[in-house]
């Protein structure tokens, strides 16, 4: 079940400088970073990714927030790491994300209309095959 999933760093965990501390949470959980870039990702690319959330109140804040400067791109590999980086990431909501998860330790409510949570992680496999083929494929 080695497994691989998309990882994120959002451009607030970027501009707050906390790639570093973000990769050797990663690193340290046993997880093996296999591929990395970094961009400032267009509207195509973040539209075919968040496609799911198209027609939500919070899907054009998060198009402008998520475009709005570099983010980290890596493609993370374990046994189970699906699950296992959505649990270290914590909840969507940082306010109430547990502590010891990124989320929970390093992520806050800034009042926007969209949450600004640091990460995102693939939620399921065929999630993850879709997501690393936008973000690694070069399929957009
Ligand atoms: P996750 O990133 O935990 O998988 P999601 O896929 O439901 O969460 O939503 C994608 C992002 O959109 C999320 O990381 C932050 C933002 N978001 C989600 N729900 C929101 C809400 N109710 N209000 C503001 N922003 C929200
Ligand atoms: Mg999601």
């Amino acid at each position: 079940m080695t497994q691989d999933t998309l990882v994120l760093i959002k451009p607030d965990g970027v501009a707050r400088n906390l790639i570093g501390v973000i990769l050797a949470r990663i690193e340290a959980k046993g997880y093996v970073i296999v591929d990395l870039r970094m961009l400032t990702p267009d509207r195509a690319l973040l539209g075919a990714h968040y496609a799911e959330h198209l027609g939500k109140p919070f899907f054009d804040p998060l198009l402008d927030f998520m475009s709005s400067g570099p983010v980290v791109a890596a493609r993370v590999r374990g046994h189970r790491v699906i699950e296992g980086f959505r649990a270290l990431a914590g909840a969507t909501d940082p306010t109430t994300a547990a502590p010891g998860s990124i989320r929970g330790d390093l992520g806050r409510d800034w009042g926007e209309r969209v949450q600004k949570n640091l990460v995102h992680g693939s939620d399921s496999p065929a999630s993850a095959e879709r997501e690393l083929g936008l973000w690694f494929g070069g399929t957009v």
